[in-house]
């Protein structure tokens, strides 16, 4: 069987507030995604960009939710472009903008599956609607919209809602939850490693539990990885940065894990911000991660 991998760019910064993140993908581009990662597949596509122009942000007041009727024609886009490369024999693998471009992901991925596993690295829960959110940033809600909760212009991209079961979904690396999110996550019994059991259990066991959790009874799991989820002092280019996260190695060995497991059949990255970064760490750190995901080694 031939290996392919479509690689999309979704240049969007309209899920939060700070600029910069829309450069996301050149600077994973920019980091060497493609010399990276081409012994590791027979073809790969770089389906380019989706177009997205550069509108002001603004926000509806009524709603708690900045540029709503942008994310959801954006991610109407997206969601048509992951379709084509699942449907053309292709592994999407799309590179953000901030993590509202998840939305549009998972509405694509999601079409090809019945029971579709996602695993949700980050230092957040992303599980906000506009009702919880103490932001109106829709970077924080991609989660709960996949698993059917918010406003239906975004739950309803794609044609149809709930993505994602909330028991299909492990989040990895929270370490900064607000209200709304806790108790969503007690209420939908969402399997959850925070960094206390990180530290507690370690890497290794935290991913052999989380691939054993998901492996029987998914048909194929998403990664979104927020590139946030990692410590802030190896991926200091991201918008939201939070202290005591999960450190490079670490993910390595995670990734490492997913790869041995043939657990993923479809990839994002997002939240690389160049702008806050120190000389692309952050876009490196992440190319990096998608040679230990795909099965690079070193020996
Ligand atoms: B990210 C916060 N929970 O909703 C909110 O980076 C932060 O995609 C969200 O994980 C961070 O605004 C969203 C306070
Ligand atoms: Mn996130
Ligand atoms: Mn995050
Ligand atoms: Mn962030």
């Amino acid at each position: 069987m031939t290996r392919k991998l479509s690689i999309i760019g979704m240049p969007m910064d309209l899920g939060q507030m700070r600029r910069g993140v829309d450069m996301g993908p050149s600077a994973i581009r920019y980091a060497g995604i493609n010399e990276r990662l081409k012994p590791l597949f027979d073809e790969i596509h770089d389906l380019g960009d989706i177009p997205i122009g550069r509108p002001e942000v603004a926000i509806d007041e009524e709603s708690n939710l900045r540029n709503l009727d942008l994310v959801a024609e954006k991610n109407t886009l997206l969601c048509e472009k992951v379709d084509e490369a699942i449907q053309a024999g292709a592994f999407p693998l799309v590179l953000g903008g901030d993590h509202s471009i998840a939305i549009g992901t998972l509405a694509g991925v999601a079409k090809h599956y019945k029971n579709l596993g996602v695993i949700w690295y980050d230092a957040h829960g992303d599980l906000n609607t506009a009702e919880t959110s103490p932001s109106g940033n829709i970077h924080g809600m991609p989660l709960a919209v996949s698993i059917g909760l918010g406003h239906k212009l975004l739950t309803d991209i794609g044609g149809y809602s709930l993505k994602v079961k909330p028991e299909h979904v492990v989040i990895i690396g929270a370490r900064s939850l607000d209200e709304g999110e806790r108790i969503l996550i007690k209420e939908k019994g969402i399997k959850v490693y925070t960094m206390h059991e990180i530290d507690r259990l370690g890497m290794a066991k935290v991913m052999e539990e989380t691939i054993a959790y998901l492996k029987d009874k998914t048909d194929g799991v998403h990664l979104s990885l927020d590139l946030d989820g990692l410590d802030p002092s190896e991926c200091p280019g991201v918008g939201t940065p939070v202290m005591g996260g999960i450190s490079y190695r670490e993910s390595h060995l995670a990734m490492e894990m997913l790869e041995e497991a043939k657990l993923i059949t479809s990839a994002e990255f997002v939240e690389v911000n160049p702008i806050l970064d120190e000389k692309n760490k952050t876009a490196s750190v992440a190319v990096g991660l998608m040679g230990s995901l795909f099965g690079e080694k070193l020996l």
